[in-house]
């Protein structure tokens, strides 16, 4: 049975972003919050940097890259059933992780610059979605706390020279409640918002995917430890698009011999994938 509804598929299709409320219960929301400060302590005890001066204006901004290399519970998450439905959906069969981060936004945290994820991957056009953003509220977000802030309808924009230059003042706050999923467009134009609130936490972890033909941000077979290599199993492996082949999938039809398919079979079945 789908785990998403109609509507919310309806709304990503059209809007560029759905929630999908609550996917984690309680305790699978603490033991991912669990590992995320487990995370933030281990990298202050060897004192590598939390704050990503590239990106954000203050140190008010936590960011934890690499989260499939620190525990198991993030290979999870990144594996979740309705996460794999949602970006099959809407990616098509071949699909890698291209990153996952955290952003923790403390009081004081200020917004960074408003892009697409889409944009930094892949050059303009951008006429489909290559990319989906899956990002998990470990808090509840709003406005107040600084939740990410989105444009509806942006994943429309196909060229760079179609962003409007205020496109950050039209800009939405997410809001969902802690546990929840939402599912963003990689196309979809975003920043991140101002934390102005006294004492609340806003931590989101961001999933970014994308078709396996475009280039990850993250090289995983690079950035994870021997140790956390040997714990994958095939299919996490597959995801994170790791091994000896990469860009080999979509034209294997194509190249190989095979007295089964003959090229007009192949021609057209090509032209109703690419339809
Ligand atoms: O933290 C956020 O709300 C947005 C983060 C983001 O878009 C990014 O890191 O690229």
């Amino acid at each position: 049975m789908s785990m998403i509804p109609d509507n919310a598929r309806r709304q990503l299709r059209e809007e560029g972003w759905c929630v999908l409320p609550k996917l984690m219960n309680p305790p699978e929301l603490r033991r991912v919050n669990d590992a995320l400060d487990r995370v933030v302590g281990e990298m202050r005890r060897r004192g590598a940097s939390t704050h990503s001066a590239l990106l954000d204006p203050n140190d008010s901004n936590i960011r934890v890259y690499n989260l499939p290399d620190w525990d198991p519970v993030f290979v999870e998450l990144l594996r979740h059933p309705a996460c794999l439905e949602i970006v099959r959906e809407v990616l098509g069969e071949g699909v890698i992780v291209s990153n996952f981060s955290g952003n923790i936004a403390l009081p004081g945290s200020r917004p960074m610059r408003i892009h697409s994820d889409q944009a930094l991957s892949v050059p303009d056009p951008w006429l489909e979605p290559w990319a989906l953003n899956l990002i998990w509220c470990l808090d509840d977000v709003y406005d107040a706390n600084g939740a990410t802030r989105f444009v509806p309808r942006s994943h429309k924009y196909t060229r760079f020279s179609e962003v409007p230059k205020d496109l950050a003042e039209q800009t939405v706050a997410f809001e969902a409640p802690a546990g929840s999923l939402i599912a963003m467009d990689g196309r979809v134009w975003h920043t991140s918002g101002s934390n102005r609130t006294e004492s609340a936490r806003r931590a989101m972890l961001f999933g970014y995917y994308v078709r396996d033909f475009v280039r990850q941000q993250v090289n995983w077979d690079v950035c994870l430890s021997p140790e956390t290599q040997a714990s994958l199993d095939q299919g996490a492996r597959e995801l994170l698009g790791m091994g000896p082949k990469a860009n080999v999938r979509i034209g294997s039809a194509l190249s190989r011999l095979s007295p089964d398919a003959e090229l007009p079979d192949i021609l057209s079945q090509g032209a109703r994938e690419n339809a």
